[in-house]
């Protein structure tokens, strides 16, 4: 059944409203727009050079007083933020979908993946562990200690415009860093909300210091000056390779630390033994879920020869049958494109494609005359004799390639001969396929899966991947590390000095 939604502009005002955003200009600044219907909803005010700086420097004196808070405190805010969030949970969903274009289950799941990362981030505000570690020396105690590391900014991008986010400032919180947040200039409204649940955590709180969180609107000058800026002890960046190639050494320069989360392009391998049924609707969410804009969007198939042409014949007419239109319907699956751009890149990728001897099904564009100026897409299947130069490149939108392989290493080699190494799976009910894909020598990537697709990942895991996917890794497992410092402290109890290695230095 077909609901009535208002514009999202009337929409994104009420939602704004009810997240307790205060009122933004509605005429100047930067326009912020709907994918769903490419109108401007409203506009937001940049910050210039003075005001990062002065966020900057209101998040260092925030650090000298948040560092010392004792871990399972600073657990509290995180807590806080997690019923906040729970509360706020369906106007933030909405907005994200608003602004975003995501369906509303995604939307739902996307901050249902923040409460997630809260609840994680709280137990884990406890568990900060160090080592003690034997010394050599008698009556000697070393111990590795973990402390607060300082200012940490975050970049996020458009496709997960809040639970990035989250990810990082949740652990950077509990482990004592302020958090600075320069959101994609697509999305600043989900980005204000979130500081608005924020805000409400930080009241209940009543004794965090001024300056702990900050957002910073900008485009690309706002993310170099926090880059830059070597008060910033660690910059974590979620976007493009061309984005992280730009980032990675202005930190590196001044021996900042890095989080990078870039492209990927992500491959599933079929194999004969495969439960195709289950693999069929891991292919269509992971390709065409959130309009192919998810980090971790499949782009690759790897199907056995015998196989490929009846699994792309299925996957072909699910992509045909996928309801495309406003994502707030509750039927639709796939809702626009982000922007003009994205729609460019796809018609390319579709183009080089042909090119290269392929074939391309479906990829038209859709609601041209009801909505000009969004970008609502079928998605596409393009078909290749073999892996050829087209699978190397990650293209933002529902593009899917399927190249046939002969024997399971071939498969495996194909899937690693990409520049990118962030997610990766198997599916197969053959236990070596399965191990052998999960081996040493078998998917090179930062994920990896058997009989789930490549997307979708929980936060328990470690997120990230190799290669010009960045190497770096935020969320869950021991993630944390890296937004603390590590001191290594020997202790001599014993009324002697005797030195390491045995080193005889008597005066
Ligand atoms: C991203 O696309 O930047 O694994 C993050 C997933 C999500 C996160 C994606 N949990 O698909």
């Amino acid at each position: 059944m077909t609901q009535s939604f208002p514009t999202p502009a009337a929409h994104a005002r009420e939602l704004l409203a009810k997240l307790g955003v205060p009122a933004l200009p509605a005429d100047a600044g930067h326009p912020v727009r709907s994918p769903i219907d490419g109108q401007v909803m409203t506009h937001v005010a940049f910050d210039d050079a003075r005001e990062i700086g002065s966020k900057v420097s209101a998040a260092c004196h925030a650090f000298a007083a948040w560092r010392v808070v004792p871990a399972p405190r600073r657990g509290e805010l995180v807590r806080l933020l997690g019923e906040e969030l729970r509360a706020a949970k369906a106007d933030l969903a909405a907005l994200v979908t608003l602004e975003a274009g995501k369906i509303a289950s995604e939307a739902a799941g996307e901050v249902q993946e923040m409460i997630d990362i809260c609840d994680f981030a709280v137990g884990l505000s406890r568990q900060l562990h160090g080592l003690t570690i034997a010394s050599e020396r008698p009556g000697h105690a070393m111990r590795e200690t973990w402390h607060p590391l300082g200012p940490v900014a975050v970049i996020s991008a458009f496709n997960f415009p809040v639970a990035v986010w989250a990810w990082n400032a949740c652990l950077a919180l509990v482990c004592g860093d302020p958090v600075i947040w320069k959101p994609s200039e697509k999305t600043p409204l989900t980005a204000l909300a979130t500081h608005a649940v924020l805000e409400r955590a930080l009241a209940r709180f009543e004794d965090a210091p001024d300056g702990l969180c900050a957002v910073v609107l900008g485009g690309r000058d706002a993310g170099e000056r926090l880059a830059r800026d070597p008060r910033i002890a660690l910059v974590s960046a979620t976007g493009s390779t061309r984005m992280g190639r730009a980032v990675a050494p202005m930190v590196a320069e001044r021996f900042g630390r890095s989080i990078l989360e870039l492209g990927g392009n992500n491959a599933m391998i079929v194999t004969p033994s495969a439960d195709l049924s289950l693999a069929l609707r891991a292919i269509v969410f992971s390709a065409a879920g959130t309009a192919g804009q998810r980090c971790t969007s499949l782009r690759r198939l790897i199907v056995h020869e015998s196989l490929v042409d009846k699994v792309a014949d299925a996957v072909e007419t699910a992509f045909q049958r996928l309801p495309v239109g406003d994502p707030r319907q509750p039927a639709t699956l796939l809702g626009p494109l982000i922007d003009k751009a994205a729609y460019d890149a796809f018609v390319e990728a579709m183009n080089q494609v042909r090119a290269e001897g392929g074939s391309v099904a479906g990829g038209e564009r859709l609601l041209i005359d009801e909505l000009p100026d969004a970008y609502y897409v079928r998605p596409a299947l393009a078909r290749l004799p073999a892996a050829t130069a087209c699978m190397q490149r990650e293209t933002f939108a529902p593009l899917l390639h399927v190249a046939p392989y002969a024997d399971f290493e071939e498969a495996i080699a194909i899937q690693n001969d990409v520049p990118q190494g962030l997610s990766s799976c198997v599916m197969t009910n053959d236990v070596r396929e399965a191990e052998g894909f999960l081996s040493a020598a078998g998917s090179d990537c930062g994920i990896a899966n058997v009989n789930i697709g490549p997307s979708g990942a929980e936060i328990g895991g470690a997120f990230g991947g190799e290669k010009e996917t960045g190497g770096g890794r935020e969320s869950g497992s021991d993630s944390w590390k890296q937004y603390m410092r590590r001191q290594t402290a020997t202790v001599n109890y014993s009324g002697a000095l005797p030195l390491a290695q045995g080193v005889r230095f008597d005066l």
